[in-house]
């Protein structure tokens, strides 16, 4: 619950973030979703590349060192680098959000869409991740309400899982949150996601899980399904419940 001096205050800057994706081109629509996702969303993502949050090797054995410092430091390092040469090469101005580009990502370049989604994908992803957990689970109201929308924790791990392993090439299997505020699982081609305009899914995500073989080869060949299982011990439930708790 917030009091009306937050509230006036988060209006204020709405409006003033508002303006400046109207300067951009975005559709009210567009505006009212991308404010709609920063009123209620702790979440922004610079278009810096942010500190890893562990150690290469802290995620063993689950997803090996190598694993990790090649997927941070070239993948993942990729899309930012691109993402803000795409941005200055086609005008984005300063202070827009990566929620706001995301939001209207139709107005752009591929080259936009694959490196504004990639890296904010890899920034939610490294936070969605901490070291191995046996019998790693959510608690509290995430707990219940996952138990509620997909009948238990074991239903809901099996459709998650599903739409990774079920994904063909490269992707993402996602828990969002959607517009009618119900959680929901989906995937995701390449470096799209639920953020972006031109998304069939929709929503705002808070667990998403990288299924492209640079997360997983060196370790696994073509194992997507043990990668994705032993995945499961790594998941920052105290994360994902933080992320769903700021709706
Ligand atoms: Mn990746």
């Amino acid at each position: 619950m917030k009091n009306s001096g937050n509230s006036r205050r988060d209006f204020l800057l709405n409006t003033g973030k508002a303006g400046i994706a109207l300067g951009l081109g975005l559709s009210a629509a567009e505006v009212a979703m991308a404010n709609a996702n920063m009123h209620t969303k702790t979440l922004n993502i610079p278009f810096d590349q942010q500190p890893l949050p562990y150690a290469y090797n802290a995620l063993e054995p689950s997803i090996d060192a190598m694993t990790m410092e090649i997927h941070y430091t070239k993948h993942a390092a990729t899309y930012s680098k691109n993402l803000k040469d795409a941005a200055q090469a086609e005008g984005v101005a300063a202070n827009t959000s990566l929620q706001q580009l995301l939001a209207g990502i139709s107005k752009y370049s591929p080259k936009m869409r694959n490196n504004a989604g990639g890296h904010f994908n890899h920034e939610l992803f490294w936070k969605n991740m901490r070291p191995h957990t046996d019998g790693n689970k959510p608690s509290g109201k995430l707990l219940s309400d996952i138990e509620a929308s997909f009948g238990s924790f074991d239903a809901f791990k099996t459709q998650f899982s599903d739409a990774g392993k079920n994904r063909f090439g490269s992707g993402w299997s996602w828990l969002i949150i959607g517009p009618d505020k119900k959680l929901k699982i989906g995937s995701t081609p390449n470096q799209d996601n639920p953020l972006m305009d031109i998304s069939e899914l929709k929503g705002y995500p808070l667990l998403g899980l990288d299924v492209w073989e640079h997360a997983y080869y060196l370790k696994y060949q073509n194992r997507r399904p043990e990668y994705i299982d032993n995945w499961w011990t790594l998941v920052n439930w105290d994360f994902v419940q933080q992320q769903y708790s700021s709706q």
